[in-house]
């Protein structure tokens, strides 16, 4: 058995059914001029995480792992944009607005693809997603399956808002979840906080939090327990 030292207990890694999941890493977020920014966000507690992140990526992709991307995005005549949406916010710029990126979280727009340091590459996947939840109005259930994906390691931003949702989806499937402390970030270092503190009370409620050096210690071993 190869764990993960986590809180609130170990994370059991399973021999198959591992893969990584990277929530909305996109400029929109992490970039002047983006959603992010628009809404009125300190950007640069979120950019604290990317070499974390990437670091994860690169092991990940070592290992031959599978790996999920999202994009929080909509189609450019915003019809998968509920009004509620598109209304919310007091931001200088709304959703479908142009801004220095672009249109502002529509699909397709530069400000919206994933950071250059995460771009994805062949062979991995990206969902586009139009809510806050990577499971609502996406196929990413039925890709999971289809990887034979059991067990999910978590980064990404926001904290509290897609990654927790989506942490929270996944754990309703059945998912094994462990979300990565230092490689996910909030524009609110308390709910980030609070979220991480929500996730792991009452005996691992939504799931696991480790730091990046404890899931990557722990991926070490489990490699050589695989090549054994
Ligand atoms: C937000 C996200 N915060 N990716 N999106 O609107 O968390």
């Amino acid at each position: 058995m190869v764990l993960i030292s986590a809180q609130p207990y170990d994370y059991e890694l399973p021999v198959k059914g591992l893969g990584l999941l990277i929530i909305d890493m996109q400029r929109d977020f992490l970039e002047p001029g983006g959603f992010g920014e628009a809404l009125g966000n300190d950007i640069s507690y979120l950019r604290q995480i990317v070499p974390t992140v990437q670091q994860l990526l690169k092991t990940f992709r070592r290992l031959q792992l599978p790996i999920f991307h999202t994009i929080e995005g909509h189609a450019p005549d915003l019809s998968d944009c509920p009004n509620s949406k598109l209304q919310r916010g007091k931001g200088n710029l709304k959703i479908g607005d142009r801004g220095s990126m672009g249109r502002i979280l529509v699909l397709g727009e530069p400000g919206n693809a994933i950071i250059p340091e995460l771009s994805p590459i062949a062979r991995e996947f990206v969902i586009s997603k139009p809510g806050k939840g990577a499971f609502c109005r996406t196929h990413l259930e039925k890709l999971l399956n289809e990887q034979g994906v059991s067990h999910l390691i978590i980064t990404g931003v926001t904290t509290e808002v897609c990654v927790q949702t989506t942490m929270r989806e996944a754990n309703d499937r059945g998912m094994e979840c462990l979300l990565v402390e230092d490689a996910t970030a909030s524009y609110f270092p308390d709910f980030k906080q609070s979220t991480l503190e929500m996730i792991r009370a009452q005996g691992g409620i939504i799931g696991w939090t480790a730091t990046a050096a404890e899931v990557l210690e722990g991926l070490a071993s489990w490699q050589v327990k695989l090549a054994a």
